[in-house]
């Protein structure tokens, strides 16, 4: 059935999906465009929320690299978190401009200028800015980037991170993760229709904890079983399918 007015929708565009991975600060224009076509022909600017997240790709992961910061490894050069979270904003703006460009009401949100670290590690990520823009009928676009981190200088936050807190502070309805991979696949490469435990999948993705949250499907797995909301991971082709309410790829609900 069509998304509810009042349904809040969390979609996640990886960055493998909308930049070539291979060659520096590119746009995979052709994936991009068909993605952002897809939000637009589906997302329903009367009364239904969303939120977009996107990922870093080619943009704030080879910056990231240059300057050897990750999600625990921080730094304290203030030209190096710069140059990180300016290639993210660079992306930003050619996905606002593009939503816009198709009558979405896309607006930035910079996690940079709102959320930090604890010296455990443990993420705050106010929602403040987000809720206002979507109250205000906006769709708050929103980007991995680099946050203060509690005695590291700044390190990398990603976009499974803003999801999973953004889908937990706003009390999200339903999480989509668009992928270059059409869903969580088995050892056959069949699309698992559905994950309620990770003890259903463990044979296939590995038992071992990964450390680096953005890393590995087993570590996404895992976050969004825990989530409050039934998530979906699926591939480019269905996102049109998703923001309608069908359960593409695979549903991951631990409730
Ligand atoms: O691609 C990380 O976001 P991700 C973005 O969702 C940066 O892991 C700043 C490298």
């Amino acid at each position: 059935e069509p998304t509810e007015p009042d349904e809040l929708v969390v979609l996640k565009l990886g960055g493998s999906v909308i930049t070539n991975k291979d060659s520096p600060e590119t746009v995979d224009d052709e994936a991009l465009n068909s993605v952002l076509d897809a939000v637009a022909a589906a997302f329903r600017n009367d009364g239904a929320r969303l939120v977009v997240v996107h990922g870093g790709g080619s943009f704030g992961h080879v910056h990231a690299a240059e300057h050897g910061v990750s999600t625990t490894e921080g730094t304290a050069d203030a030209a190096a978190a710069n140059a990180i979270h300016s290639a993210m904003k660079r992306l930003n703006g050619v996905v606002v401009d593009r939503l816009q460009q198709r009558e979405v009401a896309a607006l930035p949100v910079h996690p940079l200028s709102v959320a930090a670290r604890d010296e455990g590690g443990t993420l705050s990520l106010p929602a403040t800015a987000t809720e206002g823009l979507l109250d205000e009928g906006f769709v708050p676009v929103l980007h991995g980037d680099v946050i203060a981190h509690a005695g590291e200088g700044v390190t990398v936050l990603s976009g499974d991170e803003i999801v999973t807190s953004l889908a937990e502070s706003l009390g999200a309805s339903r999480v989509g993760l668009c992928s270059t991979v059409p869903g969580v696949l088995d050892a056959d490469d069949t699309v698992i229709e559905t994950i309620s435990s990770f003890s259903d999948v463990e044979s296939v993705l590995g038992g071992s904890e990964s450390t680096d949250v953005s890393g590995g499907m087993a570590a996404k797995v895992r976050e969004l079983l825990d989530l409050g909301a039934p998530a979906q991971i699926f591939g480019p082709n269905a996102v049109v399918a998703f923001l309608q309410g069908e359960n593409p790829g695979t549903l991951i609900d631990g409730q």
